[in-house]
């Protein structure tokens, strides 16, 4: 076996050439096709000149082109920055200018418009899944006619992914991680799961996140097992894929909602995924309730587990069944240390709420060109989470969500309050905003809109609705945009003259 985090995550497409290792639809590809595409797009890649490490925005939705993709980049030893596909011009425009993307993939024609008003003429364009136009090449013609190449060299501690996540600023931070971060992550959490080359994956999950891309994408090319990908999640389809011999399946707790509302409306499809192995969940918090409830379905009590973009997944339940207990996110994964501290970093007794601090292998190295706030989310050689937690009497860790009111997960997307203000607060009939999120059972979060208007702006909170609704229609991606809207007269503030969001929900006028 390899020792370098990087070679690792090679190993199994050199060793399992001839095993599938992706498929979608009708679709299939194994390692060595896989390998062979990549070293091809490689060169390709080659040919443009980059300096090692130079970046390459993939604006593209669940494929196996996207997968070669990222293989071709790291072969490359260029940095892949995933964009997600719900993005619209102006996120896009931040993401392709803040990471300086030297070549950008998109696989719609749209994507394809806005990237053209963003980029310069000099920059290459990609079209992946047969979009095409004057000056764009084609990632199947390119990979056609290109020899294949051998992987440069890279270091472990190089920059393999940037992702991007929402800001507390509004803005959203490029999060390097490494190969070593990537690689060392994904294998101890995938060795404590059990993954082996025998299981098959249904991945429905987005692939431009550190839970689908990260575990998904990442544990398939570690553990050489076979992923069946899904463009979008669908509960039904889902539970279909485990009667052909689907093992393992990973959501956040919105997917789960929707498979026990299946499952509940046909109890006779609970024993079809009772075949399965292994049912993960993470991103958002799961109720009790809806472990309690898959489990009375299923059998299966769902594994939770904690992470970040900023240090992947770093807490786990146990894989023993018996040891999984709801309502807590586990124990630090091997290779990672948690603490959880007050406001001067000292530790916590069990039962006493504070941060969650991280350090290990799998945290991110920077935000990139962003060193003071990377300084600031580190408190020597911990990283700061933003996440309250407590352990329990047994030392599981139990989270007690977000210490920011700022920061909101929504179908496990997170979504910065901050950003939503600052494009709502430009409409003219906006005198001040806040946003909040409100607990909801599907969504974890429900996002709502609190709204002063000008003096002499008289509507009530329907029409604000619409007149959002329209105004937010490109400027936002659509899960973050708000689901309701308050109308107050003012906002609550305390007497340094700080919004008081708490106090928000109570106050409608
Ligand atoms: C959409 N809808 C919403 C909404 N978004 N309603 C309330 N709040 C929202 N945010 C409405 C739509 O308008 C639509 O209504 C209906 O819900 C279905 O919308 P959809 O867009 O079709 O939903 P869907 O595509 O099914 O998406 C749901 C989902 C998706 C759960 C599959 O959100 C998802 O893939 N989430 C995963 C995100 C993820 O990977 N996070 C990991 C980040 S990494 P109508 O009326 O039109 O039907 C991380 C670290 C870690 O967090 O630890 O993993
Ligand atoms: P992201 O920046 O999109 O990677 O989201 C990371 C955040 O997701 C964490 O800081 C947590 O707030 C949240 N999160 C991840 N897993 C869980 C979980 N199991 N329970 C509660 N929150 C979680």
């Amino acid at each position: 076996m390899p020792t370098s985090s990087r070679e690792k995550l090679f190993w199994q497409l050199d060793n399992r050439a001839d095993a599938v290792a992706f498929e979608l639809g009708e679709e299939r590809a194994t390692f060595g096709e896989l390998d062979d595409r990549a070293r091809r797009y490689a060169s390709w890649l080659g040919s443009l000149g980059l300096e090692p490490g130079a970046r390459v925005a993939s604006w593209l939705g669940t494929s196996v082109d996207m997968i070669v993709a990222l293989l071709g980049h790291y072969y490359a030893g260029l940095v892949h920055v995933p964009v997600n596909t719900r993005y619209g011009e102006v996120e896009v425009r931040h993401i392709l200018e803040d990471s300086m993307a030297s070549v950008v993939l998109v696989d719609t024609g749209s994507r394809l418009e806005i990237v053209r008003g963003v980029v310069s003429e000099q920059t290459p364009i990609v079209g992946v899944g047969g979009v095409s136009g004057e000056g764009v090449e084609s990632f199947t013609s390119l990979i056609d006619h290109a020899t294949p190449r051998a992987r440069v060299a890279r270091d472990d501690e190089d920059a393999a992914l940037f992702i991007y996540t929402s800001g507390t600023t509004g803005r959203s931070k490029g999060v390097v991680l490494s190969y070593r971060a990537v690689v060392s992550g994904i294998d101890a959490l995938t060795t404590l799961w059990r993954w082996t080359d025998e299981d098959v994956l249904v991945l429905a999950l987005p692939l431009f996140h550190v839970h689908g891309l990260g575990i998904g994408v990442h544990g398939t090319l570690l553990r050489g097992c076979r992923s069946i990908l899904h463009e979008r999640f669908d509960a039904a389809r889902v539970i279909e894929e485990f009667e052909h011999g689907a093992s393992i399946f990973m959501g956040v707790p919105t997917m789960y909602t929707r498979l026990v509302r299946t499952l509940e409306a046909s109890p006779e499809l609970g024993a079809v995924l009772a075949r399965g192995r292994l049912f993960t969940s993470g991103s958002a918090a799961l109720s009790a309730d809806l472990f309690e409830r898959f489990e009375s379905i299923t059998g299966h009590r769902i594994l939770e587990r904690y992470g970040m973009s900023e240090t992947l997944l770093t807490i786990s339940n146990p894989y023993e069944p018996s040891r999984r207990k709801p309502g807590t996110i586990g124990f630090a994964v091997p290779g990672c240390q948690v603490r959880i501290v007050d406001e001067e970093f000292q530790d916590c007794e069990p039962g006493v709420v504070g941060q969650i601090l991280i350090s290990g292998a799998s945290v991110m190295t920077e935000y990139w060109r962003a060193p003071e706030k990377t300084a600031s989310t580190f408190h020597e050689e911990w990283l700061i989470t933003g996440d309250a937690a407590c352990f329990d009497e047994d030392g599981y860790v139990v989270h007690k969500g977000r210490r920011s009111v700022d920061i909101l997960k929504c179908g496990g997307y997170k979504i910065s309050a901050r950003e939503i203000e600052e494009v709502i607060q430009v409409h003219a009939d906006v005198d001040e905003v806040a946003v909040i999120g409100i607990p909801d059972e599907e969504w974890g979060q429900r996002i709502i809109a609190a709204v002063v208007p000008h003096d002499g702006v008289e509507r009530g909170a329907e029409d604000w609705a619409d007149v959002l609704t329209r105004f937010l229609k490109d400027k936002l991606a659509d899960f973050k945009k708000p689901r309701g809207v308050i109308v107050l007269d003012e906002l609550p503030r305390n007497a340094l003259g700080k919004v008081q969001k708490h106090l928000i929900s109570a106050t409608p006028r």
